[in-house]
């Protein structure tokens, strides 16, 4: 645990054993979460911290009773011990720790931020990641993030992945693989790019999030219009190896990369209209940040809502299903979630009737969903828009919820109609709180 700050967010990415104890909980709570997820069709995909054990602060205890040695470089819990470990030889600084990003061997050997550098050379080593991986696999998680891929062998680190059971049957039916997502840092301009790990799963893709950023706040000359090939040629990696988000939980708060360009909900106008964008997207395998408010905002350490002893509260919902309690619950706002819906419904089908002018776009996917954004500063969008969708009544989901079924349906929002030509009429005020209109066939009338 770390005390100092007091029980900062990070303190997770310490590892000191691989037992399934954390400030969340313990482990028949966590299992028992998974299974109810499951059951219902959510899927839960764990943060692997394997790159490192803790940092190099001396002698201390985890959460979980578990003791460790940095000097001996011993963590019984595991166990690991010193051989488990790359020396300073092997790493080559003075320090230990990465002081030099164009030196590969020292990104992937040395010590990021003095955390103790696992060698995953050492089959011992290997199979207690293995062993980790597996018990969580059998508890029913779908896949990993696997925390600072950059730092690791992409051999060494497929060759873990590769070793690990098949998903369980009974949830997943036979022969599926875990779904392994490698987070590697890329901005362009570092010998280790994130090409070397498409072998291995989806690649976070760190440029998405700032690039979209930079358009939607239409910094640099910026423009919404400018998305219409937002992709593989903006040097991003192909869709299919691509994990894509508007933010992170770290350059959220400024740490790792991404710097000022990035938004999040604390910009929350806008920080909808580009969620809505990438949800409407065909590019990448997309992620929805979920947060919580943390005061001051500058402080980049503040850890999730606790008690004093820092054990996490529980999320309390509110009657509009929003979340209480200081937590921001991105995945709840409307516009978001009734994204998430669009994305999966229009899946498989491509961009088509693409408009754009300045700072207004508007598309369609296939004959299934329209989106339309006006991110103007003072021209209202108008005017009649093709919308590639049936003859209708549709309720836009960014607006509202459409409630009931059948012919007792009915759109808390704004209606659209789509006439027999497939075009609508829009009007999207500049000032507007939610500048967007997002349609799709399941919000038929
Ligand atoms: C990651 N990706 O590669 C995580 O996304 C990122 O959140 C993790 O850093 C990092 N790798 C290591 O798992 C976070 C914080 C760091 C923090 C680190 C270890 O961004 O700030 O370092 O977790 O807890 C902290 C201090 C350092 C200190 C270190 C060791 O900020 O100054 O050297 O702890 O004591
Ligand atoms: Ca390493």
């Amino acid at each position: 645990m770390v005390w100092s700050p007091h029980r900062p967010w990070w303190e997770r990415y310490q590892p000191v054993s691989y037992k399934l104890i954390s400030r969340s909980g313990s482990e028949q709570e966590f299992a028992d979460m998974v299974e109810r997820c499951n059951k219902v069709g959510v899927r839960i995909f764990v943060d692997a911290v394997i790159n490192h054990m803790t940092g190099d602060s001396g002698i201390g205890v985890g959460i979980a009773d578990s003791t460790f040695n940095t000097y001996e470089q011993s963590y019984p819990a595991v166990p690991y011990s010193i051989h488990d470990f790359n020396s300073k030889e092997k790493c080559g600084t003075q320090s230990g720790n990465i002081e030099n990003y164009n030196n590969v061997n020292e990104v992937r050997n040395c010590r990021l931020v003095s955390l103790l550098d696992l060698d995953q050379s050492k089959s011992w080593v290997k199979d207690r990641i293995r062993d980790y991986l597996n018990h969580l696999i059998r508890l029913g998680v779908a896949g990993f993030r696997v925390d600072a891929s950059k730092h690791m062998w992409p051999d060494e680190l497929k060759a873990i992945v590769e070793s690990l059971n098949d998903l369980p049957e009974t949830h997943f039916g036979a022969g599926q693989r875990a779904f392994v997502f490698t987070e590697v840092i890329d901005m362009g301009g570092e010998p280790i790019t994130k090409y070397e790990y498409t072998g291995i799963g989806r690649v976070t893709e760190f440029l998405y999030g700032m690039k979209l950023g930079e358009v939607f706040r239409r910094w640099n000359n910026q423009k919404l219009e400018y998305l219409q090939f937002f992709g593989e040629s903006w040097g991003m990696l192909p869709s299919g190896y691509a994990w894509t988000f508007v933010d992170n939980h770290d350059n959220q708060r400024k740490h790792g990369g991404g710097g000022d360009m990035v938004l999040t909900f604390w910009e929350p106008r806008v920080y909808k209209m580009a969620n809505a964008f990438m949800l409407a997207w065909p590019y990448g395998y997309t992620k929805v940040m979920s947060s919580y408010y943390w005061y001051p905002r500058e402080d980049t350490d503040v850890g999730p809502p606790a008690d004093s002893y820092g054990n996490t509260n529980t999320v309390p919902i509110n009657d509009d299903g929003s979340c209480g309690g200081n937590w921001a619950c991105e995945h709840r706002w409307r516009q978001i979630r009734n994204m998430v819906a669009f994305r999966n419904l229009v899946h498989g089908t491509a961009v088509e009737n693409w408009w754009g002018r300045g700072d207004q776009i508007a598309f369609s996917r296939g004959r299934k969903g329209f989106l339309a954004i006006n991110n103007d500063y003072s021209q209202t969008m108008s005017g009649e828009f093709y919308t590639g969708l049936p003859e209708g009544f549709y309720c836009d989901c960014i607006s509202g919820d459409m409630l009931g079924s059948g012919d007792n349906a009915y759109c808390t929002g704004q209606t659209l109609s789509v006439n027999s030509m497939g075009r609508t009429h829009i009007n999207i005020r500049s000032d507007s709180e939610n500048p967007m209109i997002a349609i799709h066939v399941d919000y038929k009338l």
